[in-house]
């Protein structure tokens, strides 16, 4: 398949896509699949004024039709899967399982937000008054930004917008400047459903092209009254105090540091292909990556030799060529966090196995990695961070207490699990003395969510929740009304005022 052939098939026109500044790679092998024209910043000021005036029609749309749109923008993805399955994988370099995976939750988080269209509830209330109800009602929130990463270049804003669409809020999304490509492929799809659809206002949903400075316009502008962000905790740090500056809403979904707690119960066939997925999918780059692995001392010697025998014989490379399963990092700055996270490992006491960068000679432009497996004797401050690559930390543990508190022990709290079946142990894992994290699991690893769920986490993940459960409400603000259908005028809390 040639680069060419994959831009077409996802719909963009290669001649389109140069003589601008913006230079886009593939990471398969670093050549330049693109250049494009960035945004300045009066452009997106512009975007956002327009955005809001599709919000003055959007909002008055009854929800259920609202539904229809996203039902649309579903049956379209449903028609291009395999073509933007591709191109997520030329852009970002995950292989074609994972690019596919990632529309598929595309279509799974829209088909949820079209049911969610008619179900929009709020509560009835008792009033302590006679005559008088109290009910909460849920309306439109406004413009929604939406900040993505390169590694799940259309997944993320599919969470955010489908529920934003449907909630009411035109989009806007300003996507990592290393995948824009997908992001364009996308908006294509969203104009034909938009087309279909027949009655939706202009510029319900735009794409910012540029770095970070017009990631910044977003989140400053009073316009833009929700901002949902993915992407490190640097990054969420600087976006959550620029909207809480102006007492704009975010949710933020930020870097992970996810672990896997292996008990003497565990059933190691299982847990050794869960590991693997978790550790080395998506080339480690993802930020539910299981990073670090808490084995007890039982079965630690039985896991260890047949993780590394896997390890030894992953098959790396190009990630549109089956059978592949372990693709490239996104750039030449991950390998080097990468290596210097190695280096500091083993200053730390920690013994490497794999980790030496591969294709070299095939790829010179490539960033291919050995995932890394390292034995430390303890939790040091290189386990503590999280480095976006495929280096599976490895320790060991004597009491589950001292593995949670291990799990827990860590400045990030997205996703974790626990491997056994002792239901003592599982239970004590996700309760309140258990797993921090906003993901906790049992028999399953940590990466790999389903839609349905709320997904985030606490402490340095930042705290947002996106995608499934009740996360439609932060995307609506909610109302509190109270009706007096008597004929007196009673305080509440028994005050009297007589005039
Ligand atoms: C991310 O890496 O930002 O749970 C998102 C998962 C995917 C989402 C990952 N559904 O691994």
């Amino acid at each position: 398949m040639s680069f060419t052939s994959v831009l077409e098939a996802a719909g963009l026109d290669p001649s389109d896509l140069n003589g601008g500044d913006l230079s886009i790679t593939t990471p398969i092998d670093g050549s330049e699949v693109a250049r494009l024209t960035k945004h300045t910043v009066d452009d997106v000021g512009e975007m956002i004024a327009r955005a809001e005036a599709a919000f003055d029609m959007w909002r008055r749309v009854p929800a259920p039709r609202r539904g229809e749109l996203v039902r649309l923008i579903s049956d379209e993805l449903r028609s291009r899967k395999d073509s933007l399955g591709a191109l997520v994988s030329l852009e970002c370099g995950k292989i074609l399982q994972e690019g596919l995976g990632e529309v598929q939750e595309m279509i799974d988080i829209c088909d949820f937000a079209v049911g969610l269209s008619r179900q929009l509830y709020g509560l009835t209330i008792a009033s302590e008054r006679p005559g008088h109800t109290m009910r909460e009602t849920w309306h439109p929130l406004g413009v929604c930004g939406i900040i993505t990463a390169f590694n799940f270049p259309v997944a993320p804003w599919c969470w955010n917008a489908a529920l934003a669409l449907v909630c009411g809020d035109p989009v806007i999304w300003k996507p990592s400047e290393k995948v824009p490509l997908c992001a364009l492929a996308t908006q294509r799809i969203v104009e034909r459903a938009v087309e279909r659809f027949g009655e939706a206002p202009d510029d319900l949903s735009q794409v910012v092209i540029g770095r970070a400075d017009l990631g910044r316009v977003l989140t400053d502008s009073p316009g833009v009254a929700i901002i949902s962000a993915t992407g490190s905790t640097g990054m969420g740090r600087s976006v959550g105090q620029a909207v809480a500056a102006r007492f704009g809403r975010c949710i933020l979904e930020l870097g992970g540091n996810n672990a896997m707690v292996v008990s003497p119960s565990a059933d190691l066939e299982m847990a050794v292909r869960a590991i693997v997925f978790a550790a080395v999918g998506t080339a480690g780059q993802r930020c539910t990556t299981l990073r670090r692995l808490i084995v007890h001392d039982d079965v630690y010697d039985d896991l260890i030799p047949r993780l590394r025998s896997i390890y030894a014989g992953l098959p790396i490379g190009d990630p549109l060529t089956d059978g592949v399963l372990v693709g490239p990092l996104i750039d030449e700055q991950a390998h080097d966090r990468m290596h210097e996270a190695l280096s500091r490992a083993k200053v730390d006491g920690g013994v490497v196995f794999g980790g030496e960068r591969a294709h070299l000679d095939e790829y010179p432009g490539g960033y291919y990695e050995h995932p890394a497996m390292v034995e430390m004797p303890t939790q040091t401050d290189i386990v503590r961070q999280e480095t976006f690559a495929p280096i599976l930390y490895v320790m060991r543990y004597r009491e589950l207490g001292q593995a949670i508190t291990m799990q827990n022990d860590v400045p990030q709290g997205l996703s974790s699990c626990i491997f056994s079946n002792d239901v003592r142990e599982t239970e004590q894992f996700l309760s309140m003395v258990g797993s921090d994290c906003g993901i906790a699991n049992v028999n399953i690893g940590p990466s790999g969510a389903e839609i349905g769920g709320a997904f985030g986490g606490e402490k340095d993940t930042g705290g947002g929740r996106e995608s499934g459960s009740d996360a439609w409400k932060g995307y609506m603000r909610r109302q509190t009304n109270t009706v007096n259908y008597s004929r007196e005028l009673p305080l509440a809390q028994g005050i009297t005022f007589e005039v």
